[in-house]
């Protein structure tokens, strides 16, 4: 038997908490945000060197829930305002949490540049399916002929596949989980944490008020677990029905197979640890001593 004590962790679950949570019950924010706490005390965050950044939604009002710092932002512009702090303190920790609306619609432009950019932060998409602080809107990922009061005949478009987007723009960590499914959140956003560069995490998030079709939550036939010693262990506790896939996530065209595939996958879809990022480019301009001027005009070198 071992005689060494365990140390105990600086920082506990209680160091990251602030202010009461306002969203209706049962709502899948209240998951992710444990979710995330747990994260930052599992990799032992100092609350003084993290930043939590968000647009405008029910996702957007995450960061007045972290003892940390914050910015509740402007609606779809949570990546640019990160990406400032990021220029700013490259030594912090920048996480964002976005919603459907919020990152696809009317921030989707700004996600081309963030993932292109490639700098470091995690990003959270937390996906209703709907948009859920303004009562209801189709939003880009909305299933084909859900009624709401901007489409009420019923949304006629196929939905946007966030996964299939965050691939195609290149990106260099792509993953998807859900908020119900807390063991495998909480090793997603650890993998994401420690991915150097633009980490997409995609969630399933449950909206009882406005989409409660949206995710059946309570069966895991539907979906299939993504496994790789490179990639997030599939939860069985939470998921014991679903199947399990063998995928290698630096495998990029198997990435974009598993994206389109029904049952869909949760998992880590692609991962490359080696892509060019902000962080990389400002030491290398540093060690030539340069002046790390324009920065991001050579990040894809
Ligand atoms: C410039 C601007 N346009 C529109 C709005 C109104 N608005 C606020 S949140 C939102 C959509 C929220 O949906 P989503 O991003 O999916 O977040 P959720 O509430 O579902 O978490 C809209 C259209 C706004 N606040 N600012
Ligand atoms: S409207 Fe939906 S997303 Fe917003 S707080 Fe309520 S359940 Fe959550
Ligand atoms: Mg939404």
């Amino acid at each position: 038997m071992s005689s060494e004590k365990a140390v105990p962790k600086k920082f506990s679950i209680k160091d990251y908490k602030a202010d009461s949570p306002r969203w209706c019950s049962g709502c899948g924010d209240f998951s992710v945000l444990v979710g995330m706490r747990k994260h930052m005390m599992d990799a032992q965050l100092d609350p003084a060197n993290v930043v939590h950044v968000s647009g405008i939604g029910c996702s957007g009002r995450l960061p007045h829930y972290f003892n940390t710092y914050g910015i509740h932002g402007v609606h779809g512009r949570a990546i640019p305002i990160a990406l400032g702090v990021v220029l700013a303190r490259p030594d912090l920790n920048v996480f964002i949490e976005s919603g459907d609306g919020d990152a696809l619609s009317i921030g989707g432009n700004h996600l081309i540049h963030g993932i292109n950019k490639n700098f470091n932060c995690v990003f959270v998409l937390l996906d209703n399916q709907i948009y859920g602080l303004t009562k209801s809107q189709s939003s880009p990922t909305t299933q084909t002929g859900f009624r709401t009061p901007s489409q009420p005949e019923g949304t006629f478009m196929d939905p946007i596949n966030p996964i299939q987007v965050a691939l195609g723009l290149g990106g260099s960590f792509v993953a998807s989980t859900a908020d119900w499914l807390s063991g495998h959140f909480l090793e997603t956003m650890n993998a994401a944490a420690a991915h150097p560069g633009f980490s997409f995490v995609h969630v399933a998030q449950r909206c009882p008020k406005y989409n409660p079709e949206a995710w059946d939550y309570k069966s895991s036939s539907w979906y299939s677990f993504l496994n790789h010693e490179n990639g997030v262990a599939p939860d069985q506790k939470f998921g014991p029905d679903a199947t399990i896939v063998d995928h290698d996530p630096s495998d990029r065209s198997k990435a974009f197979e598993y994206a389109q595939r029904v049952p869909r996958c949760f998992g880590v879809f692609y991962k490359d640890d080696t892509t060019t990022c902000y962080a990389k480019v400002l030491q290398d301009k540093k060690n030539k001593g340069e002046q790390p001027t324009d920065l991001f005009a050579k990040v894809r070198l």
